[in-house]
């Protein structure tokens, strides 16, 4: 439904290289709905909840020291179909293997330094947004194109 929201985030080397102004441009322009944006200092434990399955592998301290290393950027996208597009527009978690034109296929290179994160499932969505946002903080509006994205 063209209700579905998606939580992407841009991490702290995409801020730190100046790369939020794109990402949020490429979701915009694909006609997705900003519900929600702002900046965050994150927290060993918002991270330990965001990378629950994660946090037993051998990669996870420097996953979550990257994560703590700068502000990242956190945003609501809404549309049809916004989490798994998201994915796609993300791309693959390793940059080498991310297409062209995909986010991480156009600006980086390290898995362990990929730009940006994208929920991989409806249901995660929910609690990642639940985790990083305040109620109030969601906004609910109407688009003025919403005709002219929409059949
Ligand atoms: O959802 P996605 O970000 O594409 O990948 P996940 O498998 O959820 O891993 C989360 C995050 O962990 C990934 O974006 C980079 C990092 N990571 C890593 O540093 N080294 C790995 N071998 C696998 C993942
Ligand atoms: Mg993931």
């Amino acid at each position: 439904s063209a209700d579905e929201k998606t939580y992407i985030m841009i991490k702290p080397d995409g801020v730190q290289r100046g790369i939020v102004g794109n990402i949020v441009s490429r979701f915009e322009q694909k006609g997705y709905k900003l519900c929600a944006m702002k900046t965050k200092q994150a927290t060993k434990e918002l991270l330990e909840e965001h990378y629950k399955d994660l946090v037993e592998k051998p990669f996870f301290p420097k996953l979550r020291d990257y994560m703590l290393s700068g502000p990242v950027v956190c945003m609501i996208w809404e549309g049809k179909e916004a989490v798994s597009t998201g994915r796609k527009m993300l791309g693959a978690t390793n940059p080498l293997e991310s297409a062209p034109g995909t986010i991480r296929g156009d600006f980086c290179v390290e898995v362990g330094r990929n730009i940006c994160h994208g929920s991989d499932s409806v249901e995660n969505a929910k609690k990642e947004i639940k985790l990083w946002f305040e109620d109030d903080e969601v906004l609910d509006w109407t688009s003025h194109s919403v005709d002219w994205i929409y059949e």
